[in-house]
């Protein structure tokens, strides 16, 4: 049977989010466009994060007393919620860390360091953020490895047939890719990369900071082999994330950072090590942060992903249609709603990035201009920055046309 999906009631998610309720400094309704840059947070997560410092507030694992029992539990809990929340096999496939970037910083230098030599080949695509290109260029130096990127067509999606000819030179040990484009919105075919990677003998790693707000995920359906996010662009807060890896590659890789917590013993000739996942946590963690994240899986769960999606495919096709109607604006990304996610990278033929922000910012709406951390993306699409106008489940279609009629004024002061 066929059935239609509910669509968001967007009144009443808007109203569980406090922020949504203030106003901008002269006393216009905050219209929040900045989503890919981070999310705003439900009343649910900041209660969640409220109660554990009011009631379980110890540091983990080490305290014998009640108190610090608790704040173990609530913080190894918080681990099986995200584990079940992207469909892992085992609560300690899933590694605590401060975002992805951290995440990706631990791959590359743990499972690269102990595994790349020279000639190795780490293979990426133009439309990667800085987050997804550093950690593999400073490895890549380090090893001797070299770094490949992958082009993009002219509606940014990555070019496949490119990939299969990077691989066929049997060289490349490591493919690294996002799951969504922060700067254009372009959802990569995720699990075709796997298969090709996987036949290339390459391991798959996912940087899901844009994936995991916007998509349901299921990391085993998916068949990469590491998946890192953040969590405070998925209603979570900031300074926590999580890094999942398959067990039998993080039971062999070294540790990252050395400290307390992740050593089984430490002498004056040396240490060993803890089994994943506290091998690569050292020091104390951010106890209160991953609660605060599996609240926001219970939130995003609770609302359904079907519900989120079909809500954001409303208005990106809405955006679409609506930005891209609008005189002397060049939308970049795929064409087609279902390949992509409700974030508009724009140019405004004779205005600069920064000044539209700027005009746009009068009026109330909150967007980006920059390069959004893609300095090589930029260059392949022939521009020095974009205006970025990117979406989440509490906006509403009725945000989009403010932009538009904001970007309207922007015309005409630079007509
Ligand atoms: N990867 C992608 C695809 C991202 O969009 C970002 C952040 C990161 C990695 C890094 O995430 P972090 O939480 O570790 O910092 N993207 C953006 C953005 O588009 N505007 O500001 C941050």
């Amino acid at each position: 049977m066929n059935t239609v999906a509910p669509l968001i009631d967007t009144a009443a998610i808007r109203s569980e989010f406090p922020i949504l309720a203030t106003s901008t400094e002269d006393g216009r309704p905050l219209i929040y466009l900045d989503n890919a840059a981070t999310s705003q947070k439900p009343r649910a997560v900041i209660d969640a994060i409220r109660h554990y410092y009011e009631h379980d507030n110890a540091n983990v694992h080490r305290g014998l007393y009640d108190l610090s029992r608790r704040a173990t539990e609530a913080y190894e809990g918080a681990r099986d919620r995200i584990a079940r929340f992207i469909g892992a096999a085992f609560a300690d496939e899933v590694i605590w860390v401060r975002g992805a970037t951290e995440g990706i910083n631990l791959v590359a230098h743990s499972w690269g360091g102990a595994n790349l030599k020279r000639g190795d080949e780490i293979v990426l695509s133009v439309l990667e953020h800085h987050s997804n290109i550093v950690p593999w260029q400073l490895i890549a130096e380090r090893t001797g490895a070299v770094v490949r990127f992958v082009d993009i067509d002219e509606q940014g999606r990555i070019r496949l047939d490119e990939l299969r000819a990077v691989l066929a030179s049997g060289h490349a040990r490591i493919v690294a890719i996002g799951h969504v484009s922060n700067a254009i919105g372009t959802i990569h075919p995720v699990q075709e990369i796997a298969r090709l990677a996987h036949e290339a003998g390459a391991l798959l790693v996912v940087d899901g900071a844009q994936g995991a707000p916007h998509l349901k995920i299921d990391v085993q359906a998916l068949g990469c082999d590491f998946y890192a996010l953040s969590g405070h662009k998925m209603c979570g807060p900031m300074g926590i994330g999580a890094l999942w890896g398959r067990r039998e590659l993080l039971d062999a890789m070294p540790p990252y950072m050395g400290g307390g917590e992740m050593i089984d013993y430490v002498g004056t000739d040396g240490s060993t090590f803890k089994t994943s996942p506290h091998r690569f946590e050292a020091g104390t963690p951010n106890v209160g942060g991953a609660i605060g994240l599996a609240a926001a899986a219970d939130y995003l769960d609770g609302i359904g992903h079907d519900a989120l999606w079909s809500h954001e495919q409303e208005l990106t096709r809405y955006g679409l249609e609506v930005l891209g109607g609008t005189d002397g604006i060049t939308i970049f990304g795929p064409h087609d709603a279902a390949e992509r996610t409700a974030v508009f990278s724009f140019a405004l033929e004779g205005v600069h990035p920064h000044d539209v922000a700027t005009i746009v910012d009068v009026e109330g709406v909150a967007v980006r201009a920059g390069h959004h951390c893609c300095q090589p993306l930029m260059r392949r699409l022939g521009v020095p920055a974009t205006t970025r106008a990117s979406c989440y489940l509490y906006n509403t279609t009725t945000e989009i046309d403010a932009l538009a009629r904001a970007l309207e004024r922007a015309r005409a002061v630079f007509r």
